[in-house]
């Protein structure tokens, strides 16, 4: 491909000298509160986002201001995990140095919104002294990497788990800027370092790898780039069935882009050649992804062009070995286990809801202050789920009493029990005010409108019917709302699509059913798809196959 053709971000990748860009000449600038353009790019490779307040730009425009901007930043932990003191960091540079938020996002990890450009190295420094980085979170290359995050589902857990971090280890970039940049380390070499993987061009996108542990498809694993479903027999792990080309985001109008849930291609039997399986699907995708086009971009699309047969062969040249035939499994289930759960040695683990992931002290529940004083005990870890809920894990037996009383008096364990089945499968995505790409609300609408469905729910008496529902705040379904019983994906302000049909267990896509409704028109027709539910459903049947089996699709 000659260089005229290939999209602007590849030439700031390849100019970057190892992903370093001028960041640090534009973290010493105080004229403005931005970085400038390339930068921009660059800086996502290090986990962080520049964005603005949206709730305020108008105002600031009229008024001749320069937009009000801050940074996001983003973890990077491997099947979501963080030990209690390292809450405890996270818990007091939230309220130093950002919206004091802490919001557990739908790939397992946190984010801390609203830095401004000065507070970005000291945040990053107190993560690091606590053994926590931000590296590849965002940007064109291998993001944060998904497991099952309950440990009792599986006595393999902690094995299947230990591959989060090996993948993420093995999929980590070569170059040095993050120290250099934002933990002051001198540079060692004029050259940029040689990166085998990424070399100078990194990915022609994101790239994202999940691994399930069956029955429970928590992670959502056919979402993913690559996903990795865990095959276990008698308590032992036989290795994994791999499936690659899963990816959510469409574009309104573009009839190119489209959703699509991983396929799978073979099973492999040990850790050694899972390994080597999944960083030459990595370097297919560097080779062979769309460069020019970024909407056409991500492995789904590069899979569907040059087709599964060639994939295979492709990845059979480069591994030097073939893979087996996939082992039967099933999935049953897609739910976090709320409330209290015990493993198979003996310890305990309590679930907690955290509504859209937003960690805080409300008038529902003092969460934020109940989690801190959780973590000062040191008696709890702390692991993220997929559906932005939290548990507070590897507790002793003879600790659970004090967990339980500090969850008590902060309202956490009412709001846990009193909010309905529909309110804990919810999630929303950010959206508004701080994602740039936002056509409407997310979080801050999806618990309102809940509280105008929950009465209809009770209404047609499917109160305790487990019907999902997801939103997002524009189509690239970072809420993963196409695969929701019910999705609704924004199109402009107080507008949404109504997509009908997921399934429980994330193995099918939902469908637009109606577009660009309002709240009165997508309360019009949930009622009256709910109330036929009720009257029509067949035993055992989920609204999302009633909706599939009754429903004409556009
Ligand atoms: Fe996402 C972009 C938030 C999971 C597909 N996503 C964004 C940005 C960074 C907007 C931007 O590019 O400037 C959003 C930042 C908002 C903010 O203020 O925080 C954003 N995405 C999120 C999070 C925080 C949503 C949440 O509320 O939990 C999730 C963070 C995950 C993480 O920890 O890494 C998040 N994003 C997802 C998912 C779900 C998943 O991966 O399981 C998807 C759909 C799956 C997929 O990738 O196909 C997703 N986000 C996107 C896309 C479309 C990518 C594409 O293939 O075209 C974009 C836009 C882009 O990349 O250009 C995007
Ligand atoms: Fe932003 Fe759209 Fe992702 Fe929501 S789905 S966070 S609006 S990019």
């Amino acid at each position: 491909m000659s260089e005229k053709d290939l999209s602007p971000i590849e030439k700031i990748k390849k100019e970057s000298l190892g992903l370093r860009g001028t960041i640090v000449q534009g973290l010493a600038d105080e004229i403005t509160g931005a970085i400038g353009e390339s930068d921009q790019a660059v800086i996502k490779f290090h986990g962080m986002y520049q964005q603005d307040d949206r709730d305020v730009r108008e105002e600031r425009a009229e008024k001749k201001l320069e937009r009000l901007y801050s940074f996001m930043i983003r973890l990077r932990l491997p099947g979501g995990f963080l030990l209690p003191q390292q809450w405890i960091a996270t818990n007091e540079i939230a309220g130093e140095n950002s919206t004091g938020v802490i919001k557990i996002t739908s790939r397992q990890t946190l984010q801390l919104h609203g830095l401004i450009k000065s507070k970005i190295k000291p945040t990053i420094n107190t993560f690091n002294e606590s053994g926590l980085d931000s590296i590849a979170t965002c940007g064109d290359i291998n993001r944060n990497v998904l497991c099952s995050s309950h440990p009792g589902q599986s006595p393999v857990h902690d094995q299947v788990f230990a591959y989060a971090n090996k993948i993420s280890q093995l999929l980590m970039p070569k170059t040095n800027s993050y120290y250099e940049i934002w933990l002051d380390q001198e540079k060692l070499v004029e050259k940029t370092e040689e990166d085998p993987l990424y070399q100078d061009r990194y990915l022609p996108r994101k790239f994202k790898i999940a691994i399930a542990m069956p029955p429970n498809n928590d992670v959502d694993v056919f979402a993913n780039d690559i996903g990795l479903i865990a095959i276990v027999d008698n308590n032992k792990l036989l290795g994994f069935n791999i499936a690659v080309g899963g990816g959510l985001s469409t574009t309104h109008g573009n009839k190119n882009t489209y959703a699509r849930l991983a396929t799978i291609i073979g099973f492999c039997d040990n850790e050694e050649k899972t390994l080597k399986t999944v960083y030459e699907i990595v370097t297919i995708q560097r080779d062979y992804g769309n460069r020019s086009d970024r909407k056409l971009a991500r492995l789904k699309y590069t899979l569907d062009k040059f087709g599964i047969d060639w994939f295979k062969k492709e990845l059979e040249k480069r591994t030097g070995f073939a893979l087996h035939d996939p082992k039967p499994f099933r999935f049953t289930s897609r739910t976090d286990y709320f409330g209290w759960k015990t493993d198979d040695k003996g310890l305990l683990h309590y679930t907690v809801f955290v509504e859209n992931g937003r960690v805080m002290d409300d008038d529902n529940s003092k969460l934020k202050s109940a989690l801190l004083e959780v973590a000062k005990t040191g008696k709890a870890n702390f692991r993220f789920t997929c559906t932005q809920n939290l548990i507070l894990a590897d507790i002793q037996k003879e600790d659970k009493t004090q967990i339980e009383s500090i969850l008590d008096r902060f309202g956490v364990i009412e709001l846990n029990e009193k909010s309905s089945p529909l309110r804990k499968n919810s999630m929303a995505c950010v959206a508004l005010n701080t994602c740039p790409l936002a056509l409407a609300e997310g979080q801050r609408y999806l618990p309102s409108l809940i509280s105008k469905l929950d009465p209809l729910l009770k209404k047609h008496s499917l109160e305790n019917e487990n019907i999902s529902i997801r939103m997002t705040g524009c189509p690239n379904g970072c809420a993963r709302s196409y695969l929701a019983e019910i999705g609704l994906v924004g199109t402009a302000y107080g507008h949404y699509n109504l997509h009908l049909g997921g399934d429980h267990i994330g193995e099918r896509l939902n469908k637009i059913y109606k577009e660009d409704l309002d709240e009165e028109a997508i309360l019009y027709e949930l009622n009256g798809w709910l109330g036929r539910f009720k009257a029509e459903r067949r035993q055992g049947e989920t609204f999302g196959d009633f909706a599939v089996r009754e429903i004409k699709f556009i």
